[in-house]
């Protein structure tokens, strides 16, 4: 299953690209560059347009009452699941989880992750494990370590998969990896014919899950 990533700044473009692309994809996730460029209101205004889940990847890391305050406006701005870090602690996890479903990071797919995530990911999935978030972020980049992180994480918590596409990650081994979802942004968003591009990526995945 598709998450778009919709990572551009302008609301017309954002609406265009979910509406073009709606039938192909599973939920819309809402980060900084469109929540700076369009205001928060088209977390309510894309969930209106496209009856899709809305996940808003805030990566909120900050004490519980902080991660609170914001969480509050967030999920009343019409978010079904925000994205948060667990590398500040249970405490502030647990703070947001009390207002709605989380989707928490586990271990990201850029280079870097490499120098502090991925050492202490162990930590980070015993806690997912202990406190049952909605899902979990795994690097899409990393096959080898989505396998261990679904090995290792509790039935029934998600995985979502950033990293294919633009930065190299194959859908097709993410998916026989253990991912239930694949974040994709510019592979979609960016491509001449986001639409097209989200058939055939859809087309791609659906093989895989058929076969
Ligand atoms: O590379 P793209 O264009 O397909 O976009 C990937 C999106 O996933 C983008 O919004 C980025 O912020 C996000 N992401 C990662 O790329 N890597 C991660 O490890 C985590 C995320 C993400 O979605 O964070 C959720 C915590």
């Amino acid at each position: 299953m598709i998450v778009l990533a919709l990572d551009v700044y302008e609301r017309e473009r954002a609406l265009r690209i979910a509406e073009d692309v709606r039938e192909y994809i599973s939920m819309i996730k809402v980060n900084w560059p469109l929540i700076l460029g369009s205001g928060i209101g088209i977390i309510r205004e894309l969930k209106e347009r496209t009856g899709l889940p809305m996940i808003a990847d805030l990566k909120l890391a900050d004490i519980p009452n902080t991660n609170r305050l914001v969480a509050k406006k967030v999920f009343e701005a019409g978010a079904d699941y925000i994205i948060v870090h667990g590398f500040v602690g249970r405490d502030s996890v647990r703070a947001i989880m009390e207002l709605g479903e989380i989707i928490m990071v586990v271990e990201m797919s850029h280079p870097g992750a490499e120098e502090f995530i991925q050492p202490v990911a162990d930590k980070l999935i015993e806690i997912a494990n202990e406190i049952e978030p909605f899902g979990v972020i795994a690097p899409g980049t990393r096959p080898e370590r989505v396998r261990y992180i679904r090995k290792m994480l509790k039935k029934g918590i998600k995985i979502f998969t950033p990293g294919i596409g633009a930065q190299g990650g194959s859908a097709r081994k993410a998916l026989e990896a253990g991912a239930d979802y694949i974040i994709v942004g510019r592979r979609i968003y960016g491509a001449e014919d986001p639409r097209r591009a989200a058939e055939e990526l859809y087309k791609e995945v659906r093989a895989w899950s058929s076969g």
